[in-house]
């Protein structure tokens, strides 16, 4: 590293100790947990039955069902990230019918409820951030914001204030009622009987179609996504806004097609890209809807100008922004030089 980064990064640290400091959100109040067993042993039955799959998957499975859980894996998540985030959650741009569809289905798949109750849940996430009418409130920690929050009850405020979220845009869309209305028959095809039966058509057995594509591949899909509750909300930098929880998290976004530049995505919630910078690699969901751009299914796409992107790194930023962090950084060494 050249011996002048090495001089800024003291700096910053230095300079860091005396700005105002840092505006953390407090951690929740003791509550009393109203635990739902049911759950609790059908998660526990799941990731075990998962680390028997990831055994299969590694060490016998046939490589076309390995190829077609990694498959499988691809399509729910972007049911997920294309679908029920970008899409539904955030209406970060338009789809037209037939990617609606198809991201209906990719998002049965995924069986993370329907996509009705799952941006509901979202949009208390971001309008509630932090707050017990956050459905996953990262303030009590990785464990409850990771999985926790689905093995109890839902905390009062989360009813009391889950009226004023307006859900009548997704609620007109008829491929959403009609998901949610069928869920019931809908999921248990998508998520477990298709991906266990399609390897038997090459020749696997359907115990290891099962262990493999159904639950390995549902329970390796649900993790990576909670890690976006739990460790994105804990452990990277806040280039944008070092006053919230959320962070950017590179190994995250790896594993979750994109969705890992979370500080960026809490501070610009409507960008399509739920980040800056579109490193492809790291943000497959982008490279998705640009190609359904591309052929006319996805339209409107939402995104931020670099003006605003700036001027919200300088005045609220941690200073670890590779552009404007590392000016912030020059400015303070001109400042120190200055008074030395
Ligand atoms: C799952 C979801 O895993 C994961 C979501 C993760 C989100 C991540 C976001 C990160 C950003 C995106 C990154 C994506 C990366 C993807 C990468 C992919 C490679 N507003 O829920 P109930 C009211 S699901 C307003 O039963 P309980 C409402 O009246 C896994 N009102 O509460 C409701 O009635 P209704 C599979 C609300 O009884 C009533 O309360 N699914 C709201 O306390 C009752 O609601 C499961 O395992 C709201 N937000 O039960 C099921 N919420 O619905 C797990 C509730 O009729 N869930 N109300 O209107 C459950 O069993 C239960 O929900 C419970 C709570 C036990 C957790
Ligand atoms: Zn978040
Ligand atoms: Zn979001």
């Amino acid at each position: 590293m050249p011996p002048h980064q090495q001089t800024a990064s003291w700096v910053l640290y230095e300079s860091d100790t005396s700005k105002d400091a840092t505006i953390v959100p407090p951690s929740a109040e003791k509550r009393k947990w109203q635990i739902v067993w049911r759950n609790v042993i059908i998660f526990a039955a799941l990731h075990l039955g998962a680390v028997y799959g990831g055994y299969l998957f590694l060490m016998k499975a046939m490589w076309a069902t390995r190829l077609f859980a990694v498959f499988l894996y691809l399509c729910s998540g972007l049911g997920i990230t294309a679908g029920a985030h970008r899409l539904w959650a955030h209406k970060s741009y338009k789809a037209r019918l037939p990617l609606r569809i198809l991201l209906t289905v990719f998002n049965t798949i995924a069986f993370q409820d329907s996509a009705l109750d799952w941006a509901r849940d979202h949009r208390m996430h971001h309008k509630y951030s932090e707050t017990d009418a956050d459905p996953h409130n990262a303030t009590r920690g990785f464990f409850f914001s990771h999985v926790g929050w689905l093995l109890v009850r839902k905390h009062s405020e989360i009813k009391a204030k889950g009226h004023t979220i307006d859900m009548s845009d997704l609620k007109a869309d008829p491929i959403l009622r009609f998901q949610k209305k069928y869920y019931v028959y809908l999921m248990p095809l998508a998520c477990f009987i298709m991906p266990s039966y399609v390897p038997t058509l090459w020749g696997e057995s359907l115990w290891n179609g099962y262990f493999v594509c159904a639950i390995f591949r549902y329970v390796y899909v649900l993790n990576v996504t909670w890690l976006v509750n739990s460790a994105a909300h804990k452990w990277g930098s806040k280039p944008y806004d070092k006053n919230i929880n959320p962070v950017e998290t590179k190994p995250v976004s790896l594993v979750v097609l994109g969705e890992g530049f979370h500080n960026y995505h809490h501070v610009f919630p409507w960008d399509y890209k739920t980040a800056e910078l579109g490193n492809y690699s790291l943000n497959f969901t982008k490279l998705f809807i640009d190609t359904m751009a591309k052929i006319g299914w996805a339209y409107d796409l939402k995104t931020v100008s670099t003006e605003v992107i700036e001027k919200r790194v300088k005045r609220t930023g941690d200073g670890s922004h590779e552009e404007w962090g590392y000016e912030e950084i020059h400015d303070s060494v001109k400042e120190k030089l200055c008074q030395d």
